[in-house]
């Protein structure tokens, strides 16, 4: 006897049960749809397109995209409750939301630079903090294309925070995102700056091709630690512009780890990787492209060929720290936080404003300087990615 042929006996009150569940479903995905419908009109006619931010809570509306929502209302069918993007396989439900000027823009095919929070929450000091957010975005505009930052608040993750938001964030006692307590603190209703790897995480479930960081995570000098930012490159599909590890690194290990995750790694008009405080280090890189449309060749190849993970773009800052001096205030850094017992989560923050002061801040200035720089790039990237023919 096949499964098929099975003898099946149907409780009335189950069946019945299920029946209503699937009709309140489908009562609730048309509200939402109504609801949806009417923030996209809000932002294409330009009023109040920051009015109503586009709240995705499930019953069929997908992260992702207007173009990719598969209008079914009309019957009583249950709506998907789950859906695959971008290698994410989302559910339905989560407390994610996307700004309606970022679902119109991928809607419509235009271009969006990603960007992280952590850098804004943990990275830098404040007011440079709330200067560096605005710079930035303004940067992207300026080149043409959407930035969407990315951040945690009150429990809920936001891409495309308002300017707001963002200040709203940096006030906030905010945690820091990482891939392993972001569930936890979703579920719990907390605020953080994400992560290059929380970043890339919740981008590539909305759809979003390109992000700009400051310096990625990598391996640190003993004892152990090395970031999730390098699994996530190796696993969501994104070209990130970085200017390279973060200097406080062990950066040949870096090097190899994202060799060996299979991570693309490309020299923006550079053979060697990008040392962040310093334009460059040593280390020989594997390939480089002259244009940001040669990039985004690259990144087409790269998804054509069914590579899973991401392409990182280092690009060297145009003006940076002498590179005998930062090492010396590196190893400096690096002593105090060993006798300080600074370990986990608290090491790149705790090391980076180490540095800061015992370079006068003149490790703050590169970084502003990067940050702007990875931007312009990161945006002329996203321009030439929606020009591919
Ligand atoms: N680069 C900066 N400042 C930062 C960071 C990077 O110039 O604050 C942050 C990024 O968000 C990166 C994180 O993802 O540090 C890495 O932390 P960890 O090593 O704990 O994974
Ligand atoms: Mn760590």
């Amino acid at each position: 006897m096949t499964l098929h042929d099975a003898p099946v006996d149907l409780d009335d009150a189950v069946v019945g049960e299920q029946l209503q569940r699937h009709e309140q479903q489908a009562d609730d995905y048309r509200h939402d749809l109504t609801d949806l419908l009417q923030c996209v009109a809000a932002g294409e006619s330009g009023q109040g397109a920051e009015r109503d931010l586009l709240k995705v809570r499930g019953n069929g509306l997908q992260v992702g995209g207007l173009h990719r929502l598969q209008i079914t209302t009309g019957t009583t069918a249950a709506p998907p409750r789950s859906d695959t993007h971008g290698g994410v396989r989302y559910h339905c439900g989560v407390n994610i939301r996307i700004a309606p000027r970022i679902a119109t823009a991928l809607a419509d095919n235009r271009p969006v630079v990603a960007l992280e929070s952590t850098v804004i929450t943990h990275g830098l000091p404040s007011p440079s903090n709330l200067e560096l957010a605005r710079n930035v975005e303004a940067e992207i505009r300026a080149q043409g294309a959407e930035p969407a930052t990315v951040g945690i608040l009150a429990g809920e993750a936001v891409i495309g925070l308002s300017e707001a938001e963002t200040e709203q964030l940096s006030g906030a006692d905010a945690d820091k995102a990482s891939l392993w307590n972001l569930p936890a603190l979703l579920e719990q209703g907390r605020s953080a700056g994400t992560t290059v790897a929380t970043t890339l995480q919740l981008a590539a479930s909305a759809g979003i091709s390109v992000f700009a960081t400051g310096g990625i995570g990598g391996v640190h000098p003993a004892p152990y630690d090395e970031s999730t930012d390098l699994t996530a490159l190796g696993r969501y599909p994104l070209v990130t512009v970085c200017a390279g590890p973060k200097s406080i690194l062990d950066v040949p290990a870096t090097l190899q780890r994202l060799e060996t995750l299979g991570v693309s790694v490309v020299g923006y008009r550079s053979d060697r990787l990008a040392g962040f405080h310093v334009p460059l280090t040593d280390h020989p890189l594997p390939s480089r492209a002259e244009s940001p449309a040669e990039l985004a060749r690259i990144f087409r190849t790269q998804q054509q060929l069914g590579l899973p993970g991401g392409l990182l773009v280092s690009n060297p800052v145009s003006e940076g720290m002498d590179p005998a001096e930062l090492a010396r205030i590196r190893d400096e850094a690096e002593q105090a936080a060993a006798e300080a017992g600074i370990r986990g989560k608290d090491t790149t923050p705790w090391l980076l404003d180490r540095i800061a002061s015992l370079s006068e801040g003149r490790t703050v200035e590169v970084n502003l300087r990067l940050l702007r720089e990875n931007a312009a790039l990161a945006a002329r990237i996203a321009v030439a990615l929606t020009e591919l023919e």
